[in-house]
């Protein structure tokens, strides 16, 4: 079950996040000592796992996740989402429409990108759990990013929306989070502050201080 709490650090990370001398099981497990609230399997770009490397991946870190009782959502896949019985999954705005799947996710947690009013006026929020609004800052962790639409976009889709669970994205770090928490999101979702940080645990303890 969903719960709006559970978006207050949101780590999205996949195999391409990772400093070439960790791996993601050790990133992950210092993530989640640190108490984030939910995770996201994203694993994309030209040496991303696929196939079974990829369904082996997937379930070996949903099991970490259930160690922590911290939800594990996968990035698109809807596939790999019913085969491993994740806790939900995330889609963008080009990815399958949500009532495509809903019907097979009925106690899971379904996330949608939004990105703008008029992403928002194309989506059905029916059975969305909540919405990722973004790239609030310049990311470099998405290929295809569109440009950055700032904290604003939080408290014009928080109001269009009546106050849909909102968790920001792109570009968040410990120096620019700030602002975020001054609006309506109820958390962030971060990947290379948190993936990339030489204190992943440290980076993580201070994200969930801005979201008490
Ligand atoms: N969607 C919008 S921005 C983004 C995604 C997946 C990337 C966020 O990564 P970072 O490194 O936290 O900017
Ligand atoms: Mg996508």
């Amino acid at each position: 079950m969903f719960q709006p709490e559970d978006l207050k650090v949101y780590f999205i990370c996949g195999t391409q996040d990772i400093p070439e001398d960790r791996t993601i099981h050790e990133v992950l497990t210092e993530a989640l000592e640190g108490g984030i609230t939910m995770y996201q399997f994203r694993e994309k770009g030209p040496n991303a796992k696929t196939g079974n490397a990829k369904k082996e991946l997937a379930q070996s870190l949903k099991q970490l996740c259930e160690q922590y009782h911290v939800p594990f959502i996968v990035n698109d896949d809807v596939e790999l989402a019913e085969l491993i019985d994740a806790d939900g999954i995330h889609v963008g705005q080009d990815d399958a429409k949500v009532n495509t799947f809903k019907t097979h996710f009925k106690n899971k947690i379904i996330g949608l990108s939004v990105g703008n009013e008029t992403e928002l006026a194309q989506s059905d929020l029916t059975d969305v759990d909540y919405i990722g609004v973004g790239p609030i800052f310049k990311t470099g962790s998405k290929d295809d990013a569109s440009d950055p639409v700032g904290t604003e976009m939080i408290e014009t889709l928080h109001e269009k929306t009546n106050g849909m669970p909102i968790v920001a994205i792109g570009g968040i770090a410990l120096n620019n989070v700030e602002p975020i928490a001054q609006t309506h999101a109820q958390g962030v979702s971060v990947i290379s502050a948190i993936a990339q940080s030489s204190n992943v645990k440290e980076t993580v303890r201070n994200f969930l201080q801005y979201f008490k």
